[in-house]
């Protein structure tokens, strides 16, 4: 079965391919990158989900393909309703990442641990032609650092720190982000229920 990853990310495209590579290996997994033009549809949605089933219905009407999208986030109990589905637009689309972790480090300075707990959220959805999508949702719990670190992910992933394995998210190698990430774990879930469509089929 061929699956398109349907982000105008690219480094969201390759951990998405990558997870899914790695759990369904019968799967032939392509990006949006082999149909020029896919249109990228705005996100008014209010959840992730509401997004996800926007982006992947987009993709499907341009790819006539099974496709799967992610809607992700990062939600700050400290500030409550700022990010989460919203997170690509605070402090607005132009700002960069680094301007953006800055900007949350700052109005976090001198917060004790307890009160900087923050999560990834991952919700993606998946439709086949003639079928109503499929949500899938996970999440990655840790906190807000105190500075920036590492260079690996991608957007919010070096303001991330995992209490756990005492780094940030940014400090992992892709496979080990794969293990802990809401994305890892919401593909590993999504792989383990085409495999079973598949054998019930
Ligand atoms: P698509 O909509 O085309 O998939 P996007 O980058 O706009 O790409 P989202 O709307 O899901 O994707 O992104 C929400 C924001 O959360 C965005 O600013 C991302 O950089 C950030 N984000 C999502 N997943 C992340 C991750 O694994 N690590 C760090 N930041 C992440």
């Amino acid at each position: 079965m061929r699956l398109v990853v349907a982000t105008h990310n690219p480094a969201k495209a390759r951990e998405m391919a990558e997870v899914l590579r790695g759990r369904a290996p019968r799967l032939e997994v392509v990006t949006l990158a082999e149909y020029p033009g896919a249109p990228e549809p705005e996100e008014f949605g209010t959840t992730y989900e509401e997004n996800a089933e926007i982006k992947v219905r987009s993709a499907l009407a341009h790819t006539g393909e099974v496709c799967v999208a992610d809607d992700a986030g990062l939600e700050i109990d400290a500030l409550p309703g700022e990010l989460g589905p919203l997170s690509k637009r605070f402090a607005g689309e132009e700002t960069s990442f680094t301007e953006k972790a800055a900007m949350i480090l700052d109005r976090m300075r001198g917060l004790p641990p307890a009160e900087r707990r923050a999560r990834f959220v991952c919700c993606v959805a998946l439709q086949a032609p003639g079928e109503e999508p499929r949500a899938f949702r996970a999440t990655c719990e840790g906190s807000i650092a105190q500075e920036p670190r590492g260079t690996g992910g991608f957007g919010y992933d070096p303001i991330f720190w995992l209490p756990s394995l005492g780094c940030t998210m940014a400090e992992l190698t892709p496979a080990q982000k794969h293990e802990v990430s809401h994305r890892g774990k919401v593909l590993r879930e999504l792989a383990v229920w085409l495999e079973r469509a598949r054998s019930n089929a």
